[in-house]
């Protein structure tokens, strides 16, 4: 109760504040923008939450320019002492903790313990490559031969653009910045139009936390242009995307390009969507994967590329737990994320909805609609609607809606099950819940995805203890909030001397 109290009155706090504005910033210095845009709730879309700056092609030009004087120093600052600015945002983010969830709950219209979980990961992100930091900047000893020592050190990149999506507002932005910063790279945020202001936010949590002015500039803006400029601007060493497969491949064709003037090969960390499955065994305990299978379909409205959008259900138990799962659908709870007890709220804009409302179309002319909750009118809500014996060629099978839909499909056995999950481009989850130690050694040994549940719903990441990240058209292969993850934005260099010599 207190804490819900607390986060009351959070959220009177941020809507008193409503109207501010957040300009793009560069070097410190905030730029008059020639235009602005409005930030509003997705929960009422009336209520703007604020107005930000659209940032220009020359404010990026300038951006880079800045951070490219400026990196070198950076990359001679003792670890210890951007490691320490890393733990010191931490405390900063767990010390604004209220405010930032209502901003979240706000801007991207996050249900409270999502909001709660996104703060969690950006602090634990912080931590975490702060350690990790540490960790790697002692010299390696690769090998030792008589009279000879060998030793590896990583040193920075240079400059690099951080690009990130609105569904995980605070956390994924705080990771793709805070990872090559802590390395010695000097980087440019690119947030998502959709979540700006929370954005804004994590800048200036930065900025108090020590991060020098000229190594982090806050570039919001339209993704086709500042966005894509960036990233084929012959000076940008690095780029950190998550989000979309179809932007996610633009950034890999344009990253690839060499131009006059580029004096590096690009590095491209890529994390993109998923088509994820979880596979309900005819002898799973419905009990727990019920609960499961809703959650991680319907939390957030499905807005995670972590989230379940297919149910691979064996025949034998089929009936039953599309009966079971059906009904417990109505007792979702829909509406205002600032209710605490919200599970399904609003999609984050008017396009999403569009687009989802077009993906419900598309799966009707295709499989037997069996749910659709009824979502408040007024706001960009869908009801959480359910496809089943759907065929894993469906459309409403292959392609990603990122939004509260679930199509079931009938496997004949654990064959067809498993070849169904894998009959995607995408590899990002995969779960299976059942009673049988083959069938569960099985999927973790057979399913095509880079993070596996078994008995247990399918979710994100937990930094550290579970790193997370896809494969195939999902991404790169990396994990976030794993060990190596830092490696992407730095450079090893191998120092062989000869320790015979005397004189
Ligand atoms: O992505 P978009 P969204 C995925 C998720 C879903 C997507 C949702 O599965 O597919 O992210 O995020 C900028 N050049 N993941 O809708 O539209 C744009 O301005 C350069 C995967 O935000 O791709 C924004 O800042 N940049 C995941 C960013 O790209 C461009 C975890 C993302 O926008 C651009 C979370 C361009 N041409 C979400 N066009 C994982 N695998 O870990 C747009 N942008």
């Amino acid at each position: 109760t207190a804490e819900r109290e607390r986060l009351a009155q959070a959220i009177e706090d941020v809507r008193a504040k409503l109207g501010q504005e957040r300009p793009p910033i560069v070097g410190g210095r905030a730029i008059a923008p020639r235009e602005w845009l409005e930030s509003r709730n997705p929960a009422d879309p009336a209520q703007v939450l604020g107005r930000w700056g659209v940032a220009t092609i020359a404010d990026a030009d300038q951006a880079v320019a800045a951070a490219q004087k400026a990196w070198p120093q950076w990359r001679r600052t003792p670890v210890a002492e951007r490691a320490g600015m890393l733990d010191r945002a931490a405390d900063l983010m767990e010390a604004r903790r209220s405010e930032l969830t209502a901003l979240i709950i706000l801007e991207a219209g996050k249900p409270w313990p999502e909001a709660d979980a996104d703060v969690s990961e950006a602090v634990d992100f912080c931590r975490f490559y702060a350690a990790e930091m540490r960790r790697i900047d002692a010299p390696v000893l690769t090998q030792r031969v008589a009279g000879e020592r060998n030793t590896t050190t990583w040193t920075a990149r240079g400059v690099g653009v951080a690009i990130a999506p609105w569904n995980f507002p605070l956390a994924i932005l705080t990771g793709l910045t805070v990872a090559p910063l802590v390395g010695g790279n000097a980087v440019i945020m690119k947030p998502a139009e959709q979540t700006t202001l929370i954005a804004g936010v994590c800048y200036d949590i930065l900025r108090e936390a020590g991060v020098p002015a000229e190594v982090l500039h806050f570039l919001p803006g339209r993704g086709e242009e500042i966005g894509a400029h960036l990233v084929a601007h012959p000076q940008i060493s690095f780029v950190a995307f998550t989000g979309s497969r179809a932007v996610g491949t633009a950034i890999w064709e344009a990253a690839g390009r060499t131009l006059p003037g580029q004096t590096q090969l690009k590095k491209v960390v890529c994390e993109m969507g998923g088509k994820n499955a979880l596979i309900i065994d005819d002898d799973a305990d419905l009990d727990e994967a019920i609960p499961g299978a809703l959650y991680s379909a319907f939390g957030f409205s499905g807005q995670k590329c972590s989230a379940l959008s297919r149910l691979i259900v064996l025949d034998g138990i089929y009936d039953t737990f599309v009966e079971r799962f059906v009904a417990a659908c109505g007792s979702l709870q829909i509406g205002d994320p600032t209710d605490p007890g919200t599970l399904v709220g609003p999609v984050i804009d008017e396009e999403a909805q569009r687009k989802i409302r077009g993906c419900i179309d598309t799966g009707r002319g295709e499989a037997r609609l069996a749910y659709q909750g009824t979502a408040p009118a007024h706001g960009w809500f869908i009801g959480p609607t359910v496809f089943t014996e759907v065929r894993p060629d469906h459309r409403i099978a292959q392609d990603e809606v990122f939004g509260p839909v679930v199509a079931i499909l009938r496997a004949r056995d654990l064959d067809e099950a498993i070849a169904w999950a894998n009959g995607t481009d995408y590899a990002l989850t995969a779960g299976l819940f059942s009673r049988r130690p083959s069938a569960l050694r099985r999927a973790a040994a057979e399913l095509e995805a880079g993070n596996i549940y078994l008995n247990r719903a399918i979710t994100g990441a937990i930094v550290e203890r579970q790193p997370f990240g896809g494969y195939r058209m999902s991404g790169g292969g990396t994990k976030a909030g794993g060990r190596g993850y830092l490696e992407n934005f730095l450079v090893p260099r191998l120092v062989s001397e000869n320790v015979l010599r005397r004189g």
